[in-house]
């Protein structure tokens, strides 16, 4: 088995939590700025995140590879255009290698407090299992996709088969011959339903409500295209712009719900021409304007409904039995399985509602954000000094690579600190006005786009604020992360005195570091 290093030391200058995409990108960018003074604190025993977690058959990303990847790094022999979860894990294991990353992870710990101690200006990270450290600066990139949503339906808990979420896959479990019961038609259910399909007896895919799928531009690349991307970088990285700018296009349907009916009108036309049944075909046409919840892209999802063994569900579940689940007609089914393609909690006051994190006195991020959550730029929150968050509120992404948005957000805090410490300050604080400011130009922006338009989804909390989504293109991000606008932030300086409490800082590398 794999060594892992499990313990905290005293003190790190930064403190990130999770060790996924972001969490990566935000240690790397830490120490291609000289500081490697930083610990990663992650709960599982390996890196990845999202692409640890997942790896349901099918599973892949819906952003083409040489996009969903750092800029950073150079990666130009990607298998396909749209990279399998296998590809993607190996591919961030390579990149941890690549910049010796590993010894600031302390794995296998789960945080669950965070508190800001305004005299000394420092945050006290505590672990589940009872362990504490003391850091300057503190970063959440724990990411809003990664606690599984496990629906409250009545009964769930009495059933005797196998129960499992799409993102907790059990390889060990052969599907084989069963009979297999799949909830939810999200991102991860269109991946994993065409591919389980031909090996079960039989499929009963409960839907509640109709996704929009359009066709997936996918197919492998030669070995010319990859010698070409290894020996010409720039056509390599001119090819990435592509895809960029391809993906960028797809923000106008969002604030011009017009625009959305043309290509309703197309996502109709690919419906109409993959599924046989006239019956099944209406009920896989979502009754939304496109665009308002995630766009799926699949080449194989309409097609399984043509299969013999595969029924399309939409009377909703009333309860699940031992061994069955009823529908709200009355109508039993049996069944040995039950796949939840339910989603995740994304609301971090869902997520986080077990985590202790406080800023400035009084300050208690469940209390502040009890109606809905709120940040500057989906970085910063005011009240809570020197932490900042990666994919935090208002900053995700429908339409185009998350690591975009990410690796700004990394540039935004590096110049934070830098200008923090060229001014000589302990601590930045985002002001509360520009924090409210920002957010209802946020808000105002949403109103009238196509996530507005009368769906209900996971961008949204329960009383429809959509709390996920940037509004604007991406290229807008990333010219506002680029400078931190210094009259936005308190930058207070302590008492000298008071200032003595710090702990010496010991490096990361020098306190138990696995090598
Ligand atoms: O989850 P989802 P997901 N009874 O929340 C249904 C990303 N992703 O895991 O629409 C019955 O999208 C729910 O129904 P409804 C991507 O951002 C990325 O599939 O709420 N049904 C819905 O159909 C994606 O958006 C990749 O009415 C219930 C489904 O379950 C996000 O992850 C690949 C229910 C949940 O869909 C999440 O995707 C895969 C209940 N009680 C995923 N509760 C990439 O390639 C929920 N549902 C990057």
């Amino acid at each position: 088995m794999k060594e892992i290093n499990t313990t905290l030391p005293k003190y790190t200058d930064t403190v990130i939590i999770g060790a996924g995409l972001g969490g990566l990108a935000m240690g790397i960018g830490l120490q291609k700025a000289g500081q490697t003074d930083y610990i990663i604190i992650e709960k599982s025993t390996e890196v990845g995140g999202t692409w640890r977690d997942n790896s349901y058959p099918g599973c892949a990303c819906d952003v083409q590879s040489h996009l969903y990847s750092y800029s950073f790094t150079n990666k130009s022999d990607w298998t396909k255009r749209y990279a399998p979860w296998n590809e993607i894990q190996q591919y961030i294991l390579d990149t941890v290698s690549e910049y010796n990353v590993r010894p600031n992870i302390r794995f296998g710990l789960e945080v669950n407090s965070s508190v800001f101690d305004e005299k000394t200006a420092t945050w006290t990270v505590g672990t589940a299992d009872g362990q504490t450290i003391r850091c300057r600066y503190f970063v959440l990139a724990t990411g809003p996709l990664h606690v599984p949503q496990i629906p409250n339906i009545p009964g769930l808990d009495t059933f005797k088969g196998k129960v499992m979420h799409s993102a907790q896959w059990d390889h060990d479990y052969d599907l084989k011959g069963k009979k297999v019961a799949s909830i939810g038609t999200g991102g991860s259910a269109i991946q994993y339903v065409p591919e389980i399909a031909p090996d079960v007896a039989q499929l009963d895919v409960y839907q509640r409500t109709a996704a929009w799928v359009i066709p997936r531009d996918e197919r492998p690349y030669s070995a010319a295209s990859k010698w070409v991307f290894k020996n010409f970088p720039s056509l390599r990285r001119l090819y990435r712009s592509r895809l960029y700018f391809t993906n960028e296009m797809r923000v106008w349907p969002i604030f011009n719900p017009s625009l959305a009916k043309g290509v309703e009108f197309l996502a109709k036309r690919f419906i109409n021409m993959q599924v046989k049944d006239p019956d099944v075909r209406e009920k896989l046409t979502p009754d939304y304007t496109i665009g308002c919840k995630r766009i799926l892209i699949s080449n194989k999802w309409y097609k399984t409904f043509n299969r013999k063994n595969v029924s399309l569900l939409t009377d909703g579940i009333r309860e699940i039995r031992e061994n069955s689940i009823v529908d709200k007609n009355g109508v039993e089914r049996e069944c040995d399985t039950i796949i939840l393609g339910t989603g995740f909690i994304v609301d971090p006051r869902g997520y986080m509602d077990k985590f202790n994190l406080k800023g400035l006195p009084g300050r208690d991020i469940l209390e502040d954000w009890k109606d809905g959550a709120e940040a500057y730029l989906g970085n910063t929150v005011s009240g809570y000094p020197n932490m900042f968050q990666l994919v935090g509120p208002n900053s995700g992404l429908g339409h185009n690579s998350i690591i975009f948005m990410i690796e700004a957000q990394v540039h935004y805090i590096l110049e934070g600190m830098k200008e923090a410490k060229k001014r000589g300050v302990d601590y930045l604080n985002v002001k509360k006005t520009a924090q409210d400011d920002f957010n209802r130009e946020i808000q105002e922006r949403i109103k009238g786009s196509v996530w507005t338009s009368g769906c209900s989804s996971w961008y949204q909390q329960s009383d429809g604020k959509n709390f996920v989504l940037w509004p604007y293109s991406t290229l807008k991000f990333w010219k506002r992360n680029k400078k931190v606008i210094t009259a936005h932030y308190e930058w207070v300086k302590l008492d000298a005195q008071v200032k003595q409490d710090i702990p010496a800082k010991k490096t990361a590398k020098k306190e138990g570091a696995v090598a």
